[in-house]
């Protein structure tokens, strides 16, 4: 028999302070039912693992969030990527990972590197900084509307700016609290939600984007023929989607490791090449995306456990994340540790298509930020920012001094 537990993962009081609970988890087996909604949970770095690498048990079609697509309407049209299947999976992947390919990578950084330099000696200049609004932030909404092609109009540049970061941010938000139940956060996030699911819509259209952009590279693999049109445009969308808010809230966990670890910032500062390593742990100590459902496609035992079909399995990715049972001394933030092999960016065929985009701007604002401050420090309490997937914060008051 599964152990049972009564823990609700999208409750106020979970998401405020996860790690215990994740502990709770993790101890009390390796798959456990979740009673509050009927699903499975694993915490444990094998399984999850195990799962994540196993698509056709485990599919992503039923979706990725609590809800199963089978017999619940979706809030949107599945994506072509996250809620896919081989093969049609396999055919949008191969799509976006060619607009994403490693030289279109490289050929931004130089610019996301000079981005971050100007906004870090701004920030030292400053001094006293909100770290969320300030930097996690103002940082990928500076250079990723741009990365991806999104018009941002000339004269009246500021204010349609402005309006691009607020739609990015508030779409992010509901696509991931859409995960969770339909709980207060859901409710909250989808009530005020209309213009920036319009916003987001048009700006799928070929005709919206920017040529030279990464999205114009997505619609050139239409024109190719690898995919159809519409799709491009879902393509598009999942860019929009899943590229901003992850972003950020990995920024605010690397930049709250770092503020609270002095000693870790010292070792940054004195080699500012730790910033990847640095940003890697703090995917792997922070996990920006906590969660993600599986749906079994058959009946399976798992660790002596039986799932039957159609099941949901909740994915406790930060929980094994920081199992001890894979990581050494898990809970301690180490940006010279190995944390190769974290599973923040998921694993198989899944793993995040745009983590080299988000590596190279995590590396970019540390590096740019080690060399210009010699220190980091809290000078407030952070403020969570509940949701239902991501793990970030509403305010980071922080000092950094020369
Ligand atoms: C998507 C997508 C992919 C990854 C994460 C995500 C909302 C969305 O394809 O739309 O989160």
């Amino acid at each position: 028999m599964a152990p049972v537990s009564s823990i609700d993962p999208f409750s106020a009081e979970f998401l405020r302070d996860p790690w215990p609970r994740h502990e709770e988890l993790r101890e009390a087996g390796p798959v456990v039912w979740l009673e509050r909604y009927g699903i499975w949970g694993m915490a444990r770095y094998e399984e999850v693992h195990a799962v994540l690498l196993d698509w056709e048990t485990f599919c992503s079609s039923a979706g990725v969030g609590l809800s199963n697509f089978r017999t619940e309407k979706p809030w949107r049209r599945p994506s072509l990527l996250l809620e896919a299947d081989p093969p049609q999976h396999s055919r949008a992947r191969k799509a976006i990972n060619r607009a994403l390919s490693p030289r279109t990578v490289r050929e931004l950084k130089a610019e996301f590197d000079q981005s971050a330099a100007a906004l870090a000696t701004d920030l030292v200049g400053r001094g006293d900084v909100d770290g969320v609004r300030d930097i996690a932030e103002a940082f990928p909404l500076d250079v990723f509307p741009r990365a991806i092609g999104l018009p941002q109009g000339e004269a009246q540049a500021k204010e349609a700016r402005a309006h691009t970061r607020e739609a990015l941010l508030t779409y992010g938000n509901l696509a991931f609290n859409a995960f969770g139940p339909r709980n207060e956060l859901t409710r909250k996030a989808a009530s005020a939600s209309g213009p920036a699911i319009e916003w987001i819509t048009a700006r799928c259209e070929r005709s919206a984007l920017l040529p030279g952009g990464l999205a114009a590279r997505v619609y050139e693999c239409a024109d190719e023929g690898l995919v159809t049109e519409e799709e491009a445009g879902l393509l598009v969308r999942s860019l929009l989607t899943a590229g901003v808010d992850t972003t950020v809230v990995a920024l605010e966990q690397a930049l709250r490791g770092l503020a609270t670890h002095p000693e870790q910032w010292k070792l940054l500062h004195d080699d500012p090449s730790l910033a990847g390593p640095a940003f890697e742990e703090s995917v792997r100590w922070g996990s920006p995306v906590q969660t993600f459902f599986r749906t079994a496609t058959r009946e399976v035992t798992v660790a002596g456990t039986t799932i039957k079909p159609d099941e949901k399995v909740l994915l406790f990715l930060a929980a094994a994340n920081r199992d001890a049972r894979r990581f050494q001394d898990p809970d301690r933030f180490d940006i010279r540790r190995k944390a190769v092999g974290h599973v923040g960016f998921g694993a198989g065929i899944h793993l995040c298509v745009g983590a080299a985009f988000a590596r190279m701007e995590g590396e970019a604002v540390l590096a740019a930020l080690a060399s210009e401050a010699a220190s980091i420090e809290l000078a407030g309490d952070p403020v969570p920012r509940l949701n239902n997937t991501l793990c970030g914060f509403s305010s980071l008051p922080l000092r950094l001094s020369s």
